[in-house]
């Protein structure tokens, strides 16, 4: 059975929503009263729903409820835009529950939760309402379907609380015979996962206009996912793997596979895997409304980068408009993805949304095995696929080109004047200084709302993931004015050598640069010491938030949940640093505080959640930095500069650090405490 009502809360035995008899639909009317029995007892508290004219949502039937659902798909795009603009348009909180719960039983589960999900997150009366993580709702997308019997035998003979946790095997994917098994840990990480997936369901390219139009959406989405391909490539180097290949020539086969394991609970159908060397070919699948040829792909690819070769696009009225300094980057984003703000869908098309689609239907492109998409057809598993990297190295590509038209930094754009950072470092518990470990660790997952079992009650999935041992950056920093001044501090991190074990050339060492941190510093005049924690850090979000289950429960205080939702996007803490070696990985740290007065955006983000604010931004205001996204690594070095060091004025500095990894395996309850740095 699709997933329960999202908001029934934990201990969901003692709360049911009193559903008015026109709201049921007839498959559940003739069994309800066994229905009510079930969930009827004298304890339980009853949520009345309002009996509404909900608008017709007769629409939603054209697809299925046993489907698989996809925003890639334009005639699932159109779907969810309808239902989400109805959720929207409710008059009241209590007209949008009545609505909600009317659509749960009518609509496809996936496209259900993507559009309840979605309305909550942009209805100003739902601010405060809790979303349920997608693991938590479809387990299935997240785990081997194997470990669902299991969890359904647990269930059934153990009472809950006395349930043991079901252990997620670790390599159940794949085995090390394909070499791009080592970096599987990161691709299909559930947090990575999870994030991926609020961040496309807080930036969503299709829906209502102002759902879609945010500040800087556009550059948003190269940044984040440059940002993703930076950190995959260094996990890549610390695993003897080569850099990420672009997927440029959509008509060679393709040697990575996937062969994902994952179930669909909804479909009852296993997920399409793709074997080694699959080729693409053009797609018509009547079935889907969805068809298209590689070359409209290659045309839309074509006319990009006349683009960005000329400087400029074409709009939908003809007229040549330039792609400026601040501002193309956000058009070439919109262009790209496509997103509803693309100036000209007919012309630019829909050609990253196309080569996910095209991929997830690789194994029957014409429906004759009536095989549904796979992974990469769906942003909440698309990163599991190695395919996804090469995917995204080829759209970064394509973000580079621009960035390369534009002006390199000149010294002054870099510097602050008078501002000199003097000494930088990592210290952190029983390490040596500039040494990071990281290691593997073991955490608890609950499944229970996605599985409808009785008895009821948590049922606990165990996976492991990397973790890091918390650490601390130190930074001196020495303010030559007489006078306080502020500035940001910009912390990255990236590879010093490349895969030959060669000393990395700063034109691609930038791009392959990790955000670790970004915050504002207040100077006063003298010596300044910094330390900041790296659990503080403005890109990661913690375990509880990406979870958001048992290890700090779940609030029950709604004024706690105020920033949950924009807080759920956030690059999961445990991943904020690469898996480095054995040996250890030699990195370079690099520190920059940078003018604030270039930086700073006015606005008031008091009540708002900040703190993964350089990858997800901030609801409701303007991206909190004021330089282009990536800064100062976004753009194209000056012919002088081929080294990291020959590229800092006296506002930067670098330190060697080392990355060490142990193999071994911790259970979370004995991790290294946070504050035990
Ligand atoms: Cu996030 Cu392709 O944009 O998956």
């Amino acid at each position: 059975r699709p997933a329960e009502p999202v908001f029934v809360p934990r201990g969901d035995n003692k709360v049911a929503f009193d559903v008015p008899a026109s709201y049921l639909t007839d498959h559940y009317r003739s069994n309800a009263v066994e229905i009510l029995s079930r969930f009827g007892e004298a304890d339980v508290e009853k949520i009345p729903i309002k009996e509404l004219t909900i608008p017709s949502i007769d629409f939603a039937s054209q697809l299925g409820r046993r489907e698989n659902f996809s925003l890639f798909i334009p005639k699932h795009r159109r779907l969810a835009g309808r239902l989400v603009e109805i959720l929207l348009g409710m008059r009241t909180y209590e007209d949008f529950l009545s609505a909600s719960v009317f659509c749960h039983d009518r609509v496809n589960p996936y496209m259900y939760i993507y559009c309840l999900s979605v309305a909550i997150l942009h209805r100003s009366d739902t601010q405060n309402l809790p979303l349920p993580t997608l693991c938590e709702v479809f387990p299935d997308k997240y785990m081997d379907s194997a470990v669902f019997v299991q969890a359904r035998d647990e269930a059934n003979i153990v009472p809950a609380g006395s349930r043991v946790p079901i252990e997620i095997p670790r390599d159940y994917t794949a085995s090390d015979l394909d070499e791009e098994h080592r970096v599987a840990y990161f691709r299909e990480d559930l947090g990575i996962n999870l994030h991926h997936w609020h961040w496309h369901l807080v930036y969503p390219f299709t829906g209502p206009r102002q759902v879609v139009r945010k500040d800087r959406r556009g550059e948003l989405l190269y940044y984040m996912h440059q940002q993703i391909m930076a950190r995959y490539n260094c996990e890549r180097f610390c695993n003897n793997l080569s850099r990420v290949k672009k997927w440029n020539n959509w008509r060679e086969p393709i040697p990575e596979a996937y062969f994902p394991k994952l179930d669909s609970l909804v479909a009852s159908r296993a997920w399409p895997a793709r074997p080694s060397n699959s080729v693409l070919r053009d797609v018509n699948r009547p079935v889907d409304e969805v068809q298209f040829d590689i070359q409209d792909m290659e045309r839309w690819r074509d006319r990009l980068f006349e683009a960005i070769q000329t400087g400029a696009i074409q709009n939908d009225r003809g007229e040549r408009v330039q792609l400026t300094e601040m501002g193309g980057i956000d058009v070439l984003g919109d262009i790209m993805e496509a997103s509803i703000l693309s100036p000209n869908m007919n012309l630019y098309g829909d050609l990253h949304n196309f080569m996910h689609l095209a991929l997830s239907y690789i194994h029957d492109p014409d429906h004759r095995y009536l095989e549904s998409f796979s992974p990469i057809g769906d942003p909440s598993t698309a990163m599991r696929d190695p395919i996804f990297y090469r995917l995204h190295q080829y759209v970064e590509e394509v973000f580079q080109q621009h960035k390369r038209t534009l002006p390199s930094y000149s010294p002054q754009q870099l510097m602050y004047s008078n501002v000199k950072v003097t000494a930088i470092s990592i210290t952190s518990n029983n390490q040596p200084n500039n040494t990071l470990s990281t290691f593997w660790q073991q955490s608890d997952v609950d499944m229970s709302r996605g599985l409808d079992f009785t008895p009821r009650g948590s049922v606990l999935a165990r996976f492991t993931h990397l973790q890091h041992v918390p650490f601390v950056y130190n930074i001196e920093v020495d303010n030559q004015n007489n006078q306080n001044k502020i500035g940001t501090c910009r912390i990255f991190m990236g590879p010093k050598t490349d895969e030959r074990g060669l000393p990395m050339p700063f034109r691609d060492q930038k791009n392959f640069m990790i955000e670790l941190d970004k915050f504002t510093v207040n100077l006063k005049p003298g010596k300044n010491q910094i330390r900041r924690r790296s659990d503080e850090s403005n890109i990661t979000i913690p375990f509880e938030r990406t979870f958001r289950n048992l290890e700090a429960g779940r609030p029950t205080d709604i004024t706690q949940l105020d920033e949950f939702n924009y807080c759920g996007c956030g690059w999961p803490q445990h991943m904020l640093i690469p898996k480095g070696t054995k040996e250890g990985f030699p990195s370079a740290l690099f520190v920059m505080i940078s003018n604030f007065d270039d930086d700073k955006v006015e606005q008031d983000v008091q009540g708002q959640c900040v703190n993964a604010a350089s990858y997800c931004g901030i609801r409701n205001k303007k991206y909190p930095d004021a330089r282009p996204m990536g800064f100062p690594f976004d753009r194209w070095p000056g012919d002088e500069v081929n080294t990291l060091s020959q590229f800092l004025t006296e506002n930067m500095r670098t330190v060697d650090v080392t990355i060490r990894h142990t193999n071994t395996v911790l259970k979370r309850s004995i991790a290294v405490s946070e504050n035990n740095v």
